[in-house]
């Protein structure tokens, strides 16, 4: 009820004005005039159904995918967490346990046609921040965030594949799912950032275990280069060589390890985990951020990043926040970046699409944080998300860090959560031919993307 209030509120008070874009004059320290955080979380809410009558908890209608909710949702709790403002905390909090669904792992049902380890991860990462950012526990006899993130490391392990390449998870969970012979770096980043953070946060040395092993697999099979570049993915040839590699460099990726390396130092103050996180973070710097304010070298100045890939950054910045936090040495390269990228994408939420956007008129975020101060005309869930999570980012500096278990953290866990034996996936469902044209077309679409973005590359 609260949160209808504070939203009611919200609303007459922008709607009651004639509010043409947020305040965004920003001072050193990134602070906004009151209310533009609020008002640019209030636009991306709009865009969740998954609330209303009917619909089903943790959804986003089409076209945005079910990761995207899961990463949405640790957006807010990163949002209540630096904000305060628990405006959306009944709908995170039925969300993601919802969407844990009976066997309590992040594998619903509904989503089996395409769930990758990738997208469990997404959620998975979500529940890690409930726990780690001390987010109002679910009711007793409902999943706990410590236990789910636990379930869905156990469940990876199981899925190591040491017959290709060594090791590594594949992209997707079941083989009829088209992406099934292809390794990425996102799925076992996924896997690397949530051993590393449960590692932190429990003390237990099986995680952190993972957590090195997983890296290494990653630097041996080529993925992570010696420059510490982080290539997107492997696919697994017909001879069960490892060399087909694709070398697109998204923000996520990068952001991913660097985050997991940053909470592995941060716990053992190892020497190891210093040069991995300094080293990635220098690649960071020299590729995915342009007059300090973040953006997405592949993609982003010919207006080519699809929905999913207008999402990456945002989750950067939030990792970077988080690294600053982890490892105090790396906050004078960190702070300054992400002051300018909130000016910067706060500055670009100024628009009024004439459709799909039902937040505050002219509040729209957009895609692009380097548009200086333009609106890019790319709307959606992904830019709004992003330019929220770059709007919170610099209240980190200031903010408490994650907890652990010593330190604060009350979410109850269960090391042996998810380790029963799984149902073969191949015995769940048989494959329809719709289903493969539809995995065809999709596969074709990501070559092209990425044959696209290579050439795209090359030239410039
Ligand atoms: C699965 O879909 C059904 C039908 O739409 C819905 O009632 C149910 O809540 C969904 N389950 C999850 C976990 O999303
Ligand atoms: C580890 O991270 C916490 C939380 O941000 C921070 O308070 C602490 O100083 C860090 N520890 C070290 C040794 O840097
Ligand atoms: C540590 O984690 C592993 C993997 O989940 C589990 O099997 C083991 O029981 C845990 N140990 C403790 C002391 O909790
Ligand atoms: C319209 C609607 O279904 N509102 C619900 C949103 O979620 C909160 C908490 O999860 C419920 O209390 C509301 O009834």
């Amino acid at each position: 009820m609260k949160g209808l209030v504070t939203r009611a509120a919200l609303a007459s008070g922008i709607f009651g004005q004639a509010v043409v874009a947020l305040d965004v004059k920003a001072d050193d320290n990134g602070k906004f005039g009151s209310g533009t955080r609020a008002t640019a979380a209030y636009g991306l809410m709009r865009y969740y159904t998954g609330n209303n009558t009917g619909d089903t908890p943790g959804n986003l209608p089409d076209p945005y995918y079910w990761w995207q909710a899961g990463a949405m949702f640790g957006t807010l709790v990163d949002y209540w967490f630096y904000t305060g403002d628990s405006s959306y905390n009944d709908e995170i909090l039925q969300a993601i346990v919802h969407q844990a669904s009976d066997t309590a792992d992040f594998m619903p049902k509904n989503q089996t046609r395409t769930e990758g380890n990738d997208d469990q991860g997404f959620w998975a990462m979500t529940a890690m921040t409930a726990a780690e950012n001390k987010f109002p526990n679910p009711p007793t006899d409902q999943p706990q965030y410590l236990a789910l993130v636990q379930a869905v490391f156990n469940q990876y392990t199981q899925r190591w594949d040491v017959d290709d390449c060594g090791g590594g998870l594949r992209w997707q969970i079941f083989s009829f799912n088209n992406g099934y012979t292809y390794k990425n770096s996102i799925s076992n980043g996924c896997f690397f950032n949530v051993a590393a953070r449960l590692a932190r946060y429990t003390g237990n040395s099986t995680y952190s275990d993972w957590a090195g092993k997983i890296f290494e697999w990653e630097q041996k099979v080529g993925l992570i280069s010696k420059t510490w570049d982080v290539f997107d993915g492997v696919t697994i040839a017909t001879d069960k060589s490892c060399k087909n590699m694709d070398l697109a460099q998204w923000t996520y990726n990068a952001g991913i390890y660097l985050h997991g390396a940053a909470n592995m130092y941060n716990m053992t103050q190892d020497d190891a985990w210093k040069q991995r996180v300094d080293g990635i973070l220098k690649e960071i710097m020299a590729r995915m951020v342009k007059d300090n304010v973040v953006y997405e070298e592949f993609c982003e100045a010919r207006k080519g990043c699809n929905n999913d890939q207008q999402s990456f950054k945002g989750y950067l910045v939030r990792w970077l926040a988080q690294t600053a936090q982890l490892v105090p040495s790396t906050r004078q390269t960190i702070a300054p970046v992400l002051r300018s990228t909130a000016q910067a994408a706060g500055a670009a939420c100024s628009g009024s699409p004439a459709q799909g956007f039902k937040g505050a008129a002219g509040t729209a975020c957009g895609f692009s944080w380097l548009a200086k101060g333009a609106f890019d005309g790319i709307a959606g869930v992904p830019p709004q998300m992003s330019a929220l999570a770059a709007l919170i980012a610099p209240l980190a500096e200031a903010g408490q860090g994650p907890a652990t278990a010593k330190t604060g953290g009350t979410s109850k866990g269960d090391p042996k959560a998810g380790s029963g034996k799984q149902e073969d996936p191949r015995a769940l469902k048989p494959i329809t031919t719709g289903d493969r044209v539809a995995a065809g077309f999709m596969t074709l679409f990501l070559i092209v993307g990425a044959v696209g973005s290579t050439a795209f590359m090359v030239k410039s």
